[in-house]
This record gives C-alpha cells, sequence and structure tokens, in this order.
C-alpha cells in the first residue's frame, strides 16, 4: 500500500502510479478541492466523467461545520460525499492562517476564532490527526503553519522547526494504517531554510513529501527556484505534492520540476465567476463580445460544456446569475486541468517533456484572447 510506482521519466518529470486503499492513481494528476465535503457545484459522477483521481477535503471547515463524528458515521468521507474514489484531507494549518480570526500560533497548538459563530476553536497536531482519522481519507497532511509572505527569515525558522516538532506529534498520535500521512517541507523563500526544512523532514520517511508555504503571493519568479530546489532534495521514490497550485503554467513548470500531485480552488473558483481555461489562455464569458459568440469554450474539449453549448449561451447564462453557468464553467476547468496532466504524462512517456511544455507555453502565452 502506498507504493510509487515509476514508469517513465523525461528529465526531472514523472510518469507514476501511486496506490491508495481506495484506488490507484496516475501521476502528475491534479485534485479538484471539496472543501466543505463537496467540490462547489460538481457532482461525485462529474467528477469522475472530467477524470478526477483524488478529491481534497479540508479539516478546518469539516470539523466546525458538521463535526468529523457525524463524517464518521457515514464511514468517513466517501460514504458522506458518495464519491467511491481516494481522498486527501488537508490538516487545517493552512485554512487557520489564510480563515481563522486573531489566531494565537503556540508550541501546543493555534487557537482561532471559528469563521461561522465567532467562538473559540484550538487545534493542535493531536487534534488534526484526530479529525482526519475520523474523516478517513487516504492520504492525510501533517499540521504545520503556513507563514504569510513576506515574512521574516527568523520568523520562517520558528515556524519550521516548531512544523517539524508537530509533524513528531503527528506521527506519534496516528493510529489507522490504512492512512498515509505526508509530511510538508517549509522554509518559505528562503532556500538554506528550505534545506533546513528538508534535512529535518525527510528522516521521518513518510510515504510522501509536500511543498508547502509557496503561492502564498510572491512572484513566480521567487516561487520556481523553491519547486526547483526543494524538489531535487525530495526522495525519487515518494509522491511529491505541491500544495495549493493550480495555474495551469504553474502545473506545466513543477511537472517538469518533477512534482507530481496538485490541489487548488482555481479552475472551480474562476468557473463560478465566469472564466474559462484554455490552451491560449483564460476566456472571460461575462465580456459582451462572448454573448453572440457561437463557438464553444474550447473547440478542442471533449467535455459535456463544449460539447452541447455555445460561448453565447454560457454568457447568457451568467448574465442570466442562472447556477448551470458557472456549474458548466467549472466542469469544463477541472477538464481542462485534467487534459493537460493528461498530456503532460503522455509527453514523459515520449520523453519529450521539455519541447511539449515549451510548445504549450508558447501557443498559452501567445494567446491573445
Ligand atoms: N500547508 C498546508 N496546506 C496548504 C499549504 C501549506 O503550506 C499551502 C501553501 N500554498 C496550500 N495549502 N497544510
Ligand atoms: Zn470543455
Amino acid at each position: 500500500m502506498f507504493e510509487f510506482d515509476i514508469q517513465a521519466t523525461s528529465g526531472r518529470a514523472r510518469k507514476a502510479t501511486f496506490h491508495t486503499p481506495r484506488g490507484s492513481v496516475t501521476t502528475p494528476m491534479f485534485m479538484p478541492v471539496g472543501t466543505q465535503g463537496t467540490v462547489k457545484g460538481i457532482s461525485p459522477q462529474e467528477l469522475l466523467d472530467v477524470g478526477s483521481q483524488m478529491i481534497l477535503g479540508n479539516t478546518y471547515h469539516l470539523m466546525l461545520r458538521p463535526g468529523e463524528e457525524l463524517v464518521r458515521q457515514h464511514g468517513g468521507l466517501p460514504g458522506f460525499t458518495a464519491y467511491p474514489g481516494p481522498f486527501l484531507t488537508d490538516s487545517g494549518g493552512f485554512q487557520v492562517m489564510s480563515l481563522g480570526h486573531m489566531r494565537t500560533i503556540k508550541e501546543e497548538g493555534v487557537t482561532f476564532r471559528n469563521h461561522l459563530d465567532g467562538s473559540l476553536v484550538y487545534l493542535t497536531p493531536e487534534r488534526s490527526i484526530q479529525v482526519q482519522e475520523a474523516l478517513g481519507a487516504d492520504v492525510i497532511m501533517a499540521f504545520d503553519e503556513c507563514p504569510p509572505h513576506p515574512a521574516s527569515q527568523e520568523y520562517v525558522k520558528n515556524s519550521l522547526e516548531r512544523t517539524i516538532r508537530w509533524l513528531d506529534r503527528c506521527l506519534q498520535v496516528k493510529t489507522r494504517e490504512d492512512q498515509a500521512l505526508f509530511a510538508i517541507v517549509q522554509g518559505g523563500v528562503y532556500e538554506h531554510l528550505r534545506l533546513q526544512s528538508l534535512e529535518a523532514t525527510l528522516p521521518f520517511n513518510t510515504p510522501g513529501f509536500a511543498i508547502g508555504g509557496l503561492a502564498v503571493g510572491e512572484s513566480k519568479e521567487e516561487m520556481y527556484p523553491m519547486v526547483d530546489f526543494t524538489a531535487r532534495h525530495l526522495p525519487d521514490n515518494k509522491p511529491r505534492y505541491l500544495m495549493g497550485v493550480g495555474h495551469p503554467e504553474d502545473l506545466v513548470a513543477a511537472i517538469g520540476l518533477g512534482v507530481d500531485m496538485f490541489d487548488c480552488v482555481y479552475p472551480t473558483r474562476t468557473g463560478r465567476f465566469g472564466y474559462a481555461l484554455t490552451d491560449q489562455g483564460r476566456i472571460n464569458l461575462n465580456k459582451a463580445s462572448m454573448r453572440t459568440d457561437m463557438r464553444p469554450v474550447d473547440e478542442t474539449c471533449d467535455c459535456y460544456c463544449c460539447k452541447n453549448y455555445t460561448r453565447a449561451y454560457l454568457a447568457h447564462l451568467m448574465r442570466a446569475e442562472e447556477m448551470l453557468g458557472p456549474r458548466m464553467l467549472s466542469l469544463h476547468n477541472l477538464r481542462y486541468l485534467h487534459r493537460l496532466v493528461d498530456k503532460a504524462r503522455v509527453a514523459i512517456e515520449t520523453d519529450t517533456y521539455v519541447e511539449w511544455a515549451s510548445e504549450w507555453g508558447k501557443v498559452y502565452f501567445g494567446g491573445t484572447l
């Protein structure tokens, strides 16, 4: 269980199969975000149809509402949500930082105000694992702190050292053998702190490693070298997960640096706002010119939205605030990212990744839409 079989490599990019209790997934892969036990507006059958392999859930949201015990009573997230495939849950560390008000971070854990009712909530490494065991995902994440950007070297160093002590506490209390706990490498945008985090984290020998603390507002010129550096130091025989990254160009770049897994709210969130991802860049269905555009969103796409609807119809749905609009654009955007990683996998299999990525980039950034 949790074996990671690499079938092909191209430069540093890898194509592999990751085995989990609820099935095997093929990497590189993109994971849709189902924060509250649902990928907003998209049914489990639709997720399977667009090619989703693993869904992300959030400890922070689900422990506050409906509470992890109710989810456990349904047999965990698969029973609760009726999505039959593998799940991954994030630990809450990142959501506390991005959503929790008035948080206090101490060695023992984090205190924050519940964003729903203002009550005080306490989250510790032990509690995060307890909740994640009740939620029952196949992959669970260590409880970490994702420092804000910018943050001083001193702040990031203290934070990453605490994150390592928290990793130890997570592993101490973990009881389920059928869940893989991934450690998270932190260190902000400081190479020597990334190295410190790596050196302390790798000996825990977890079945996979995540690269955390990036895509929090730093530039791509700061982010890519950190992904490059961190991925180089991670073991080859375990999955590497770049957390919270999901822009098409970042996927193409990070796969080339040896990253295997991604998650992001981007495709679904931008879809709800009326935007569609294409190889020529992102198009805005709210624009007046779309109201008479008889083409599909993406002529090359095989999704339900592109096979049935014109841009004009989708523009109409957005303008009329009909929920089918955001739903169809979310569906298309998920399909777009899944097809993108499918193409990346084919390029890895034919050992043409660098060439494929550079051709893809020319079209994407040359797009005029
Ligand atoms: N830690 C955790 N979840 C995350 C991140 C992190 O650093 C990020 C960083 N972009 C996204 N999600 N636990
Ligand atoms: Zn489509």
